[in-house]
């Protein structure tokens, strides 16, 4: 491979990470009581540190944002304790790490806190809960505007509390059909207020979270994670190309650390997107690009070099292969990853 990837990167004037390569923010269900980062999960992350920048697993904002069982927190005093022991394994390891902020919307369920399940409009996402199959999803309470104010403030509280956790900066998540990607597709928003209805009013509530964030923390310490092509929990609708249009054009006026594709497998096309959704991002976004989906290091470089983005994020390999970087460094062949491997952190 060529090792350019291998040189230090610098994302802009706070951050330089030792490499080009970003840890995928892989949900592992390994919290302990009270959605705690446990000790396991230190280590985990710490023998990743050489990683240039490690995105933790999606990490809850508040009780209502939790769709899987044992997902970490970052609203609780003794959350922000347990991200404390894993940002210092990773500072330790001269590494750098973004916490990824979560909230599932209409794909959470009362087992998990006993309250509503809420959304941009009821409209139930038709299955079960992974890992829990005895629970079918329910159709949600379309949020009012007064609680749609109320989590751009906890958005904005979370990434406070990951600052004060020793995280260098956050990643929204904004992809993979959970809340925040309800709003920016047709499919599950159906609303016809100021959050709704039109590509503007549909990227209002994305922009607000930005907005919050990056005023509170930092642009430079905010990241975005983005699915402009629906390929999971939701359907995808040709209108939504306007919406990120709109959203992608904002973005690219402010100056944040980077986008992020959401997505498993970036050969995807999408008709209203007119191909792959990194590439759509490319053309549509100036600042610093993360691609992902099932790269290997090879495939990384390549796309690299050849423009298509400038960060390459590793998931699954990354579950087999604790030491991914070593491994590349010096052309040693990686473990390959099974689902079995999903019941520890190795
Ligand atoms: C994921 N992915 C994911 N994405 C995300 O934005 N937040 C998350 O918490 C998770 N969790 C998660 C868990 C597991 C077990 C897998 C396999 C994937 C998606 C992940 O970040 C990445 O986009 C895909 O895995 C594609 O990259 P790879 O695995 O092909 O390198
Ligand atoms: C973000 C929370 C996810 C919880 C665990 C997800 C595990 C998924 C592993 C299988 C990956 C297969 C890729 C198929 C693409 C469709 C996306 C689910």
């Amino acid at each position: 491979m060529n090792t350019s990837l291998l040189q230090p990167f610098a994302l802009n004037d706070t951050l330089t990470l030792a490499n080009r390569f970003v840890m995928a923010p892989l949900t592992r269900c390994m919290a302990g009581p009270g959605l705690v980062p446990t000790e396991q999960m230190a280590a985990y992350y710490g023998r990743r540190a050489d990683v240039g920048l490690i995105v933790s697993e999606a990490v809850i904002i508040r009780p209502d944002g939790q769709g899987y069982p044992n997902t970490p927190g970052l609203y609780s005093p003794e959350q922000i304790q347990g991200w404390r022991k894993v940002t210092d394994a990773v500072h330790a390891g001269g590494g750098k790490i973004f916490a990824q902020l979560w909230h599932v919307g209409r794909l959470s369920h009362p087992f998990f806190h006993h309250a509503e399940v809420l959304a941009p409009s009821a409209v139930a996402f038709e299955g079960t809960v992974p890992r829990m199959r005895e629970l079918s999803y329910q159709t949600p309470r379309a949020l009012t505007s007064a609680e749609i104010a109320q989590l751009v403030r906890d958005y904005a509280q979370a990434a406070a509390n990951a600052i004060d956790a020793g995280f260098d900066g956050v990643e929204i998540h904004g992809a993979n059909g959970y809340l925040i990607d309800q709003f920016l597709h047709h499919d599950t928003n159906l609303r016809t207020d100021e959050y709704g209805g039109s590509p503007t009013n549909m990227a209002r509530f994305a922009l607000e979270v930005v907005d919050a964030i990056a005023a509170r923390i930092g642009g430079e310490r905010t990241g975005l994670r983005l699915s402009p092509g629906a390929y999971v929990h939701l359907n995808g609708d040709a209108r939504d190309r306007a919406v990120f249009d709109h959203l992608v054009g904002e973005l690219d006026r402010r100056t944040l650390a980077y986008l992020h594709v959401g997505i498993f497998d970036d050969t995807l096309s999408f008709d209203y997107l007119g191909g792959r959704a990194s590439d759509y991002l490319r053309a549509h976004y100036h600042g610093t690009l993360i691609g992902v989906g099932q790269l290997s290091a090879e495939s990384a470089a390549e796309a690299i070099h050849a423009g298509r983005f400038d960060l390459a994020a590793i998931g699954r390999p990354l579950i087999a292969n604790p030491d991914y970087i070593r491994r590349v460094r010096d052309g040693a062949e990686l473990v390959p990853y099974s689902e079995a491997m999903l019941a520890e952190l190795i």
